[in-house]
């Protein structure tokens, strides 16, 4: 009983250390890109009736500095999520600055009237999650494949030794 008791074990670890070894991996090597939180300097111009650029792309934990300038008229922008908003008034360029500290998808709109057009005056700031929520993701998704293999073949080898005992019995 003892005997095949540590047969069995064995199989187990081998079935176990690919999974061990992939989460190693995942914790170790530096995925591309391995952007540490830097200061993100970018200039958005706002004119009648557009962002310039509209969509702006950073990473979680940035520090995010922005000038804005207005070429036309008076503008504004309001950064939903975030409750930054600035008045803007061409020829004096504002300087925003905050940390990006949530990802997700932002708008920016205009919030002074400006014009007919003024309420599609819209921007968007796209915050992407920093590397190590997708290196505990991937740890995560590793974990879970590894019990369903594991437990796979546990079941399999359980029915293979009843089948065998049963055999032998008659
Ligand atoms: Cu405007």
């Amino acid at each position: 009983m003892h005997r095949r008791l540590a047969a069995l074990s064995r199989p187990h670890v081998r079935l176990l250390l690919p999974f061990a070894a992939l989460a190693l991996i995942v914790l170790v090597v530096p995925f591309a890109p391995a952007a540490p939180p830097t200061t993100r300097a970018l200039t958005i111009d706002a004119t009648q009736f557009a962002f310039a650029p509209g969509r702006i792309e950073v990473n979680q934990g940035d520090r995010v500095v922005i000038t804005l300038t207005a070429s036309d008229v008076v503008h504004g922008f309001y950064l939903e999520g975030y409750g930054v908003e600035r008045r803007v008034t061409p020829g004096v360029a504002e300087r925003i600055a905050f940390v990006a500290d949530r990802a997700g998808k932002f708008r920016f709109r205009c919030s002074v009237s400006c014009g007919a057009l003024h309420p599609f005056m819209i921007g968007e700031l796209v915050i992407g999650p920093n590397v190590p929520f997708w290196r505990a993701a991937a740890l995560v998704v590793i974990a879970a494949v590894g019990a369903l293999v594991y437990l796979g073949r546990t079941r399999a080898n359980q029915s293979r030794t009843g089948v065998l005992t049963e055999e032998k019995n008659t």
